[in-house]
């Protein structure tokens, strides 16, 4: 029951260290050096393409990320379980990630470092951290674990999902029909939605104009969630006031874009969180077992929802 291991070559010796010490029974092996694929019984990749189809034995397909928008899951054959990356190292990073972005925001670091280039001392008043509105699309192991952490800084929360979600301390909204009722009660978007048909440019002109004058923007999520032409324009009619962007389409940004000379816009290159290569071994193991035991597996993704 061999696993096959097809991403980042440096994280996967840290794999192949791991199972080695704690399930050596499993030969593990890193691709393009696959053996006999007829021995192989799960894939864990980033990106699969077509070698899914190649492999005769094989019983699970496990995305090495959260995210499982980067599988073309027309390609994997219908009866494979998919199951997306949940282990504690991404939730971490990810908390780490919104919570900085909130706090900068909150806290106006934006306008300082443009009256810092200008030489210019001069404070604006402290806001109470309840005053400040954050809301969260994605009410899932990321938008919820982000959540829990604003919610101790004080912050007025609220999160919006598919179906109905009850937080403590988090007004929950579901479902189309409260979308705008969310948007309007909101100062900080996080996005922490998963790529799927219906939210591909989620974030366009008409959610920005629903949002109050001067809100601002963390975009995690994945980049054609976001319409960029919008937010640009947003932004110009100070509609928007400031966004924190991880995720962009296509990524690489490409250099010429207008987005990055946006003086309040702050830009990384999609690393708002990654997998744990450690913990995320300790996860695959825990759904090997359940897998094997005829269980249910964790992060299982529901095939015609598409997360
Ligand atoms: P989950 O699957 O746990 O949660 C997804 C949430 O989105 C759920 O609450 C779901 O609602 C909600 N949702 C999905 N579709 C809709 C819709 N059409 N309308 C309203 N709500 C919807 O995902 P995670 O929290 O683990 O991850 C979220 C995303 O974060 C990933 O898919 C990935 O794209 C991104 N990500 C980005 C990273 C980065 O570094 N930038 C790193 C890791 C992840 P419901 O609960 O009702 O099903
Ligand atoms: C993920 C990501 O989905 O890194 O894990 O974006």
């Amino acid at each position: 029951m061999t696993l096959l291991y097809k991403s980042d070559p440096v994280r996967g010796a840290i794999w192949a260290e791991r199972f080695a010490d704690l399930a050596p029974d499993i030969p593990f092996r890193v691709w393009p050096d696959i053996g006999n694929p007829a021995a192989i019984r799960y894939l864990v990749a980033w990106q699969p393409d077509d070698l899914a189809a190649t492999l005769p034995a094989l019983e699970v397909v496990f995305s090495v990320g959260a995210g499982v928008d980067q599988l073309d899951l027309t390609r994997l054959p219908a009866h494979l379980p998919v199951v997306r990356m949940i282990e504690p190292g991404i939730v971490d990073g990810m908390v780490e990630y919104a919570t900085e972005a909130v706090l900068a925001i909150h806290r106006d670091l934006f306008d300082y470092a443009l009256q810092q280039q200008a030489r210019v001392w001069k404070p604006m008043p402290l806001r109470p951290a309840a005053s400040r509105r954050v809301g969260v699309l994605g009410l899932g192991v990321l938008g919820t674990a982000v959540l829990e952490r604003l919610r101790l800084f004080g912050f007025a929360c609220a999160g919006w999902s598919r179906s109905p979600h009850d937080i403590e301390g988090v007004e929950c909204f579901d479902g189309d029909a409260t979308l705008d009722a969310f948007l309007a009660r909101t100062d900080v978007l996080i996005c922490l939605l998963p790529l799927t048909d219906a939210t591909r440019g989620l974030l366009n002109r008409r959610v920005f104009a629903a949002l109050p004058k001067g809100a601002s923007i963390v975009h995690v999520g994945r980049g054609p969630q976001l319409v960029m032409d919008d937010l640009l324009e947003a932004l110009e009619r100070g509609q928007i006031h400031s966004a924190v962007i991880d995720v962009t389409d296509p990524e690489p940004l490409p250099a010429e874009h207008p987005l990055w000379s946006q003086p309040r816009v702050r830009i990384t290159p999609h690393i708002a969180s990654a997998t744990c290569a450690v913990t995320a071994v300790d996860a695959v193991l825990d759904n090997l077992r359940r897998h094997q035991a005829g269980e249910r597996m964790i992060g299982e993704i529901d095939r015609a929802r598409g997360y």
